[in-house]
């Protein structure tokens, strides 16, 4: 069975965030028998994987021929979100043997292995970072979210939940100063609240929700669908040190596009995030520009356009504090050779993408 065997209206993985681009993408290992999927949860070396085959396929993943897409780094490992080929002949389970370039991917430092990069997810347009507004919001927390959403290449949101117990005003201008450019959404999944602004945020494409456990995405995830979807039934696995920890992915459907549940994010490491970092502070990035010093420091130069920002109140302190303290962070991690490797194969799968993408009608 190939992609072409159905009409791109028809397909049965359109729930699932199949569309054109996916489609010609793979008419080209489709040449090669092989199964089109998209990854619904990992758990070690096995991937739940959605195709247009009733039900989830568990398959395994290995560094494959012909396209040898999956290596030893863990940021090549299939993750969810991933367009996958599955060779379904190749003995009892099928095997994962090809995967599409990803369009975008939301990458952070393994937690228990700084060098190491982890994908939460991948080709998904959108990014929700869901804050509680039932508690003191951690401005430097979501700028930290939203480096990690800007890097990815998807479009960041900022999802405010708890909006029946939590709203206040100031609170939510506070948020909406600390993410420039970023759309902002109030919502309550007990009142229903700002769903429809959230889903509009999709507008059909794939969203990932990562945020601070406890701040309300899988709830928000069972209001979006409309049903509570089996989303918080978390698979045991071992960490890297062998403890068990709950993790759940899981790609769900829902009106008018797709979400990814990410399990909940303690913290986030950054791993190659400049541009992400320029990104989140764009507002002190263009103040920057009229510093008297291309290279100002923002400490203390003369004529440092920042720092006036700083002092007449248009930035706060804390903010110019937390964009140097992650711009250091980056310049630690660019330091070692692995990270900037994942990078520099990150930004050549988004040029393949952008190669094969076909010239617009
Ligand atoms: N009051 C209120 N509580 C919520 C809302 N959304 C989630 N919660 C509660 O917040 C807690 C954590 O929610 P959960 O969806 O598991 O968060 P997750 O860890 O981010 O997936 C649960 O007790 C929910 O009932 C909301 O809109 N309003
Ligand atoms: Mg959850
Ligand atoms: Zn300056």
């Amino acid at each position: 069975m190939s992609s072409t065997t159905f009409p791109l209206s028809e397909h049965p993985l359109l729930p699932f965030g199949w569309r054109e681009s996916v489609d010609a993408a793979f008419q080209e290992i489709a040449a090669d028998g092989l199964l089109p999927g998209r990854v619904a949860r990992v758990d070690g070396l096995a991937c739940d994987v959605v195709t247009a085959l009733p039900g989830e396929l568990t398959a395994r993943h290995l560094r494959a021929q012909p396209r040898p897409v999956h290596d030893l780094d863990p940021v090549l490992r299939p993750c969810t979100g991933d367009w996958v080929g599955l060779d379904p002949g190749g003995g009892p389970q099928p095997v994962i043997t090809a995967a599409l370039p990803r369009t975008t991917a939301i990458v952070r430092a393994s937690s228990s292995r700084r060098s190491e990069g982890q994908v939460l997810a991948a080709n998904v347009d959108v990014v929700l970072i869901t804050v509680s507004l039932a508690a003191k919001p951690d401005e430097g927390r979501i700028e930290r979210f939203l480096a990690l959403a800007w890097e990815s290449g998807a479009r960041p949101v900022v999802v405010l939940t708890k909006a029946d117990v939590g709203y206040r005003a100031e609170r939510v201008a506070g948020i909406e100063a600390t993410a420039p450019g970023a759309s902002v959404v109030v919502v309550s999944a007990h009142t229903g609240e700002g769903l429809d602004a959230v889903a509009q945020t999709l507008d059909g494409g794939t969203a990932a929700l990562i945020g601070q456990s406890g701040t309300g995405k899988s709830t928000l995830v069972n209001a979006l669908a409309g049903e509570p979807v089996a989303v918080v039934a978390p698979t045991r696995q071992r960490d890297e040190k062998g403890r068990h920890t709950t993790t759940a992915r899981e790609l769900i459907p829902i009106p008018g596009g797709v979400l990814i549940d990410t399990p909940g994010l303690r913290g986030v490491a950054l791993f190659g995030s400049e541009e992400g970092v320029a990104q989140t502070f764009a507002d002190i990035e263009a103040l920057a520009l009229e510093c008297r010093f291309s290279d100002c420091a923002h400490v203390s130069e003369p004529d440092c356009a920042v720092n006036a920002a700083v002092a007449d109140g248009a930035i706060t302190a804390r903010r110019l504090a937390s964009y140097r303290k992650l711009i250091r962070e980056n310049e630690r991690i660019a330091a070692r050779t692995d990270a900037r490797l994942a990078a520099q194969r990150r930004r050549e799968w988004q040029a393949r993408v952008r190669e094969a993408r076909p010239p617009r009608p």
